[in-house]
């Protein structure tokens, strides 16, 4: 009963759907019998990445301890879904280079920040935009998006609708099969 580890590595902007993804990802796995566990940037940034803040020094170190830890999971044979906004390319793909090739399924959520930003679930946009918060990603911070991602998922499908959480988890799992 052999399951291969991997890391299924989704960044976007705040607000693009990574940690509704990821924990349909999470719910789909699990009923299949698959073993995964997801790391978000909430619960991970309350615990093991409490000292970091937004400045880019501090987000790459936040995605190397993410990265390192991920990878420890995919080792153990797990599938670990991250769901961070990982702005900077350099260190999403320093990630990359911690497993075996073909186990870093890099996804993007190819969501406008326009759209983002009209959902703006938890009015942080607005914050953003009234310079309250400081260095916020897509406003006054950069996002640099993935060149060659593996899986790449847009606000919309061909027809102009939503996709559901659980019809984009699906797309990433098919991938992994
Ligand atoms: C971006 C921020 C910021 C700033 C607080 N910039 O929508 P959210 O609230 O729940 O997700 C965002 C989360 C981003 O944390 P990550 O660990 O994913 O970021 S990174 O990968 O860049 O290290 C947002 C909230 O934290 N948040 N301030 N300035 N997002």
């Amino acid at each position: 009963l052999q399951q291969k580890g991997c890391i299924v590595w989704i960044t976007g902007l705040s607000g693009s759907g990574k940690s509704t993804v990821a924990f349909a990802m999470d719910r789909i796995l699990n009923s299949m019998a698959k073993v995964s566990y997801v790391l978000d940037g909430d619960k991970i940034r309350e615990g093991l990445c409490k000292d970091l803040g937004f400045s880019a020094e501090d987000r790459r170190e936040n995605i190397r301890r993410v990265g390192e830890t991920a990878a420890l999971f995919a080792d153990a044979g797990l599938i670990a879904v991250v769901s961070f906004i990982s702005p900077y390319k350099r260190d999403r793909d320093i990630v990359r280079e911690l497993v075996p090739t073909g186990n870093f399924i890099e996804v993007f959520m190819d969501v406008p920040l326009e759209v983002c930003e009209e959902r703006d679930a938890k009015g942080l946009y607005k914050l953003a935009r009234q310079g309250v918060i400081k260095a916020f990603t897509g406003i006054d911070d950069p996002y640099e998006k993935p060149v060659n991602p593996e899986i790449v998922i847009k606000a919309v499908n061909e027809h102009g609708a939503c996709y559901s959480p659980d019809e984009m988890a699906r797309i990433i799992i098919h991938h992994l099969s």
